[in-house]
C-alpha cells in the first residue's frame, strides 16, 4: 500500500527513474538478493517502505515472523544502501515504537523512555532497530539516512483481509458484507475505546517525498494529522458511509491495544508540510476502490 502510494506521488511530481520490484522478484530478507540489486540498479534515493505488517491479531499472533522479516529488510537495505553509495534513504517506521502510556501528543523525543505496548512489541522492537541504524550509519559513516514515523495509515491497496489487517479497512469489508448480506449487526473488536489517528496513504507518500527533498537531520519525523478518534466513533463513520442500517456489536474478547497514540506533529509542520485529505473522503475514496475492485 504505502511503496505503491509513493510510486503514484513521485510519477505525479514528474520523476521517471523508479524501480520498485516485487517481494516476488526480490526478497528484501535475502542480503545476497538485496547485494546484487543496488550492484546492479546503483539507486541514488531509497525509499524503505518495504515491511512485514498487520493489525492487532497478526502482530500479537505472530510476533517472530514481524521482528525477524523486518529486521533482516531494515539491516539488508540500510546496510546495501552504505556499501553502495546511496546518496539518501528514508526509512519509514511506526508509532507504535513510542512507550504504551506516553504523554500525548507523543513527541518524537519520547522514543525509548517507557515499555512498549505488548501487542505489538516484535514489530515496535524491529522498528526502532531501523531508526538506530539510520542514525548509527550516519554517525559513523555519514550517510544522509532520515527516518519518518507515520500514524495508522489506510487507503487503496490495503489489505482486507479479515485476520491479518488493520481496524479501517476490516471495518469497510465487515459493513459493506453485512449490508449486501442483510444481517442485523457487525462485531468491533475490544470495546471500542481506544483511540487512534488515520492518515490516507497518499498523504503519507507525499510526506515521503517532501522529507526527501527537504530533511537532512538524524532525528526522525511524526508523520500524522494531529487528530484522534475513538475505535467506536470510526466504527459509526464507516458504518454511514456504507450505509449499513444494522447494529455494532463488541467482542471484548479481543485485545484494545494500546489506549492512545496521538502524535505530535508541529516538528513536520514547523516544516511546512500538512496533511490535506480529511478522514471521510479518505474512507470514501477507499470504500469506492473497494467497492469497484470486487
Ligand atoms: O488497526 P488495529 O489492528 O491496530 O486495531 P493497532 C486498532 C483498534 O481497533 C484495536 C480495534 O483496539 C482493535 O481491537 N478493532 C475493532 C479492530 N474492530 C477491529 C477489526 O475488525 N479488526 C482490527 N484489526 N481491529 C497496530 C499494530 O496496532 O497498528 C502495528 O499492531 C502497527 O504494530 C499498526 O503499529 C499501525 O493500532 O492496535
Amino acid at each position: 500500500m504505502v511503496g505503491s502510494a509513493i510510486v503514484r506521488d513521485l510519477q505525479r511530481k514528474g520523476f521517471t527513474n523508479i524501480v520498485s520490484p516485487r517481494s516476488k522478484e526480490l526478497d528484501l530478507r535475502n542480503q545476497q538478493a538485496v547485494n546484487d540489486f543496488f550492484a546492479k540498479e546503483k539507486p541514488d534515493y531509497v525509499f524503505l517502505a518495504a515491511a512485514k505488517v498487520g493489525g492487532i491479531h497478526a502482530n500479537n499472533t505472530y510476533p517472530a515472523q514481524f521482528i525477524y522479516d523486518n529486521l533482516m529488510i531494515e539491516t539488508n537495505i540500510i546496510h546495501a544502501a552504505y556499501v553502495y553509495g546511496v546518496k539518501k534513504l528514508l526509512f519509514l517506521g511506526s508509532s507504535c515504537i513510542y512507550p504504551k502510556l506516553a504523554p500525548q501528543p507523543i513527541k518524537e523525543e519520547y522514543l525509548l523512555s517507557g515499555l512498549l505496548e505488548p501487542t505489538n512489541e516484535a514489530y515496535a522492537i524491529a522498528k526502532i532497530a531501523g531508526i538506530e541504524l539510520c542514525r548509527f550509519y550516519r554517525r559513523e559513516y555519514g550517510c544522509n539516512f532520515i527516518s519518518a514515523m507515520p500514524t495508522n495509515l489506510y487507503g487503496i491497496n490495503d489489505n482486507f483481509d479479515l485476520q491479518s489487517s488493520h481496524v479501517l479497512p476490516a471495518l469497510i469489508r465487515k459493513f459493506h458484507e453485512a449490508k449486501q448480506q442483510n444481517a442485523g449487526s457487525v462485531v468491533m473488536w475490544g470495546t471500542g475505546k481506544p483511540k487512534r489517528e488515520f492518515l490516507y496513504v497518499d498523504d503519507l507518500a507525499d510526506a515521503c517525498v517532501f522529507l526527501m527533498q527537504h530533511y537532512n537531520e538524524e532525528n526522525h519525523v511524526n508523520v500524522g494529522t494531529g487528530e484522534d478518534i475513538e475505535i467506536r466513533e470510526l466504527a459509526e463513520i464507516i458504518k454511514n458511509i456504507v450505509a449499513f442500517k444494522g447494529e455494532i456489536e463488541n467482542d471484548i474478547s479481543k485485545p484494545d491495544g494500546t489506549p492512545r497514540k496521538l502524535l505530535d506533529v508541529s516538528l513536520l509542520h514547523g516544516l511546512g508540510w500538512r496533511h490535506t485529505t480529511s478522514l471521510e473522503e479518505g474512507i470514501k475514496k477507499v470504500y469506492n476502490w473497494y467497492i469497484e475492485k470486487q
